[in-house]
Parts: structure tokens; C-alpha cells; sequence
């Protein structure tokens, strides 16, 4: 991280006159070891977070202005931003670029207020659209700076809402709220069990020095502000309407194959989403219990039935991922592997044991660079 909040630190001294940032803050990404696309419907994940984060750091204006600059990956030049911070009656308000709808929502939505004018610069170590999270550890670190600007009450759980709503409305994204809650509550050793309908946060140790997770990016970029992510949301809403639930949380398969036969084709696919969501939402509850138990085969296999099914029943993988996740298989040593995140491309995440990592990094390098191979690349190794 020091690297980065050097930079950052450097580029304000260079952009803002010469002057030293007052104040700082930071969120990290997540990599989600199990349970994909079932936080909007309502049930378990089990992300952990990362070393990998956003960095903010900023000083006060008196001025009523707001000037932000964000060291875009692989950009030039840095790229900036200047807006009137919001007031009674004059909202602020989505549009372009992209990268600033984040920074936007979080400050419309912010708990407290009013916010006084800033400057500020971004940086961050999480590969963007990487599946690892870019954009909640930029909403929370964002989030985090207008804490020191002014304070508001502290509620952990409201901070990450908020900064799910500010991601539903300027970005456009109808996120679930995994990735908020881990950046604001993620716990250093720790993943967390997250039940997403009752908000309850279980901590379970990560505290083996056997055990290694291994993070590798396929560098094939997801964007979740395409359709697919909604589509697959309102596919999920369309099956537990059918099957006369609020949320798939609370069907069963049964209650899914008591529906199959009189549904017509367009539903298909929604029951094959909702077949993924029940068996995801079960897989992570079975999960949880074999990390804490030190059983990490039964964890391997049930991330390797993870991926299966986004593969096959929710469509979210791709030819990259997937290649990923079978060399990784081939390794004695590797508990189970599997693509993490929205999907789409992004990164892979492979339990194992911690003197696997170098064999398996080695087979993936070979085994890719002799098909041709992808460009992928390692975001993080973490020893438990
Ligand atoms: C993205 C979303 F932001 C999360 O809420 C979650 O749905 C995830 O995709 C899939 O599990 O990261």
C-alpha cells in the first residue's frame, strides 16, 4: 500500500500547488473464496479482503468546489474532475466519465452534511474490472475520506448501504451489498460469512500457515455495467416470482422442480439461474462449516461445484477462466479452484496448500505459454 499512498501524496503535491494532503483514507478489495450471485437473492458469501486497495487522500477547500484526480491504471496523464459539492436543491447528478459516477454517488449519498469542497486524489493497487472489487474499495475509501471531512455517526452497516445505493444509482449497477460490507468490515486473517438477508457477519480464522490462497487474473476485463449482471438479477427475481417466494434464499430444489415442467422456453434459463443460486447458497452454508472444521478438500471440491455452475447454469464464465481453473485442478497440493467475483472474466481464486503456490504458477505459465496463452497475470498470493 505505501507505494501507492506515496504516489498519491506525490501527484497532489504536483497537481494542488505544491501543498501536502491533510488527510487520508484507504479501503480494500476483496477476493470471494464462495457463494457468487447469491447476495441479491438473499444469501451466503464468504469473501475475504485483500491487501490490494483504493487510496484517497485529500485537504479541505473553503470555496464550496470539489477537485478530484484518479492515477487511472495504464493512463498517461492523470485524469480530473471539478464539480460543485452538492447542496439542498442542487443534487449532483450521473453522466461521464465512468470512474467518477463512483466518487459521485458516494459524496450525493454521504450520511452527514453538508460536505465543504475538497481536493482529493485516487489511487489504487485493485486491477480494475478484475472481479476484486475496484469499485467498493473506491466507494468506501471515498466514503472514509468525507468521514474526516464530516464526521457522521459511525454505523458500519449504513456505511456500506450507502455506499450500495450510491453504486444503484450513479454507476447504474444493481449490486448485491457483499462487496461493500467486506471493504468497510473485512477483518485482517479473517473471511467473513456474510448472511446478506439478516446483514449477520460471522468472522472464521483464516490462521493456517499451510494455507495459501492464490489469486490469478485472467486480464480479460468484466464491466458490470453491461446488461448481463442486471439481466441475471432479474432473472433470479422472475424465478422466485414463479416459484411464489420473496427471494430464492427461501426455495428449495424441490419447490424448483415441482415448477419445471409448465414453464415455457424464456423461462428455462431462469430456472437454470435459480438452480445455480439454491445449490450456491447451500454449497457456501457447507463451506463455512469445512473451514472451520480444517477440512479443505471438502472446501476444494465444493469451489470446484461452484464454478461448474456459474459455468454451466448461470453463464457468467469464459473460455479464460475456465482454462485458469483446470490447470490449477492439475497440481497435487490444490484444494479446489474457481472464478471469483461478477464474472465475465477477472480472476480466478485457487485454495492450496502453501507449498503448491510456486508448482501451480509454474504449470499455468507453461501449460498457456505453450497453447499460445492468455494474458493473465498474478494479483496476490496470501498465506493464511
Ligand atoms: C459483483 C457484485 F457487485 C456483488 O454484489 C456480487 O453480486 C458479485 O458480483 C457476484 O457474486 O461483485
Amino acid at each position: 500500500m505505501a507505494a501507492h499512498v506515496e504516489q498519491a501524496r506525490r501527484v497532489f503535491s504536483e497537481t494542488f500547488g505544491g501543498d501536502e494532503p491533510r488527510i487520508g483514507a484507504f479501503a480494500p478489495g476483496r477476493v470471494n473464496l464462495i457463494g457468487e450471485h447469491t447476495d441479491y437473492n438473499g444469501g451466503f458469501v464468504l469473501p475475504m479482503a485483500l491487501p490490494l486497495f483504493t487510496a484517497v487522500v485529500g485537504t479541505p477547500r473553503d470555496d464550496g468546489r470539489i477537485s478530484i484526480v484518479t492515477v487511472a491504471e495504464g493512463a498517461d496523464a492523470p485524469h480530473r474532475i471539478e464539480f460543485a459539492a452538492p447542496r439542498e436543491g442542487a443534487p449532483l447528478k450521473p453522466g461521464s466519465p465512468k470512474w467518477a459516477n463512483y466518487v459521485k454517488g458516494v459524496i450525493q449519498h454521504y450520511r452527514a452534511g453538508p460536505i465543504p469542497g475538497f481536493n482529493a486524489v485516487i489511487t489504487t493497487s485493485v486491477p480494475l474490472g478484475g472481479g476484486l472489487s475496484s469499485s467498493a474499495s473506491l466507494e468506501v475509501a471515498m466514503y472514509t475520506f468525507l468521514q474526516q471531512l464530516c464526521p457522521d455517526d459511525g454505523d458500519l452497516t449504513q456505511k456500506a448501504l450507502a455506499c450500495q445505493k450510491a453504486e444503484h444509482t450513479f454507476p447504474g449497477v444493481p449490486c448485491g451489498i457483499m462487496d461493500q460490507f467486506i471493504s468497510v468490515l473485512g477483518k485482517e486473517g479473517h473471511a467473513l460469512l456474510i448472511d446478506c438477508r439478516s446483514l449477520e457477519v460471522t468472522p472464521l480464522p483464516l490462521a493456517d500457515p499451510g494455507l495459501a490462497v492464490l489469486i490469478t487474473n485472467s486480464n480479460v476485463r468484466h464491466e458490470l455495467t453491461g446488461s448481463e449482471y442486471p439481466d441475471r438479477r432479474r432473472q433470479c427475481e422472475e424465478a422466485a416470482k414463479v416459484l411464489g417466494k420473496e427471494t430464492l434464499r427461501d426455495a428449495s430444489l424441490e419447490d424448483l422442480d415441482g415448477k419445471r415442467l409448465p414453464i415455457m422456453p424464456s423461462v428455462e434459463v431462469c430456472y437454470r439461474r435459480a438452480q445455480h443460486v439454491i445449490t450456491e447458497i447451500e454449497r457456501t452454508a457447507s463451506a463455512a462449516q469445512a473451514l472451520k472444521s480444517g477440512n479443505y478438500r471438502g472446501f476444494g471440491k465444493l469451489m470446484v461445484d461452484s464454478h461448474n455452475s456459474l459455468r454451466d447454469d448461470y453463464d457468467v464464465s469464459c473460455p479464460e477462466l475456465d482454462d485458469l481453473v483446470a490447470i490449477a485442478l492439475e497440481v497435487p497440493g490444490v484444494y479446489g479452484s474457481r472464478m471469483t467475483g461478477g464474472g465475465f472474466g477477472g480472476c480466478t481464486v485457487t485454495l492450496l496448500e502453501t507449498s503448491a503456490v510456486e508448482r501451480t504458477k509454474q504449470l499455468i505459465q507453461v501449460t498457456l505459454k505453450f497453447q499460445g496463452g492468455s494474458n493473465f497475470s498474478y494479483c496476490a498470493v496470501i498465506t493464511c
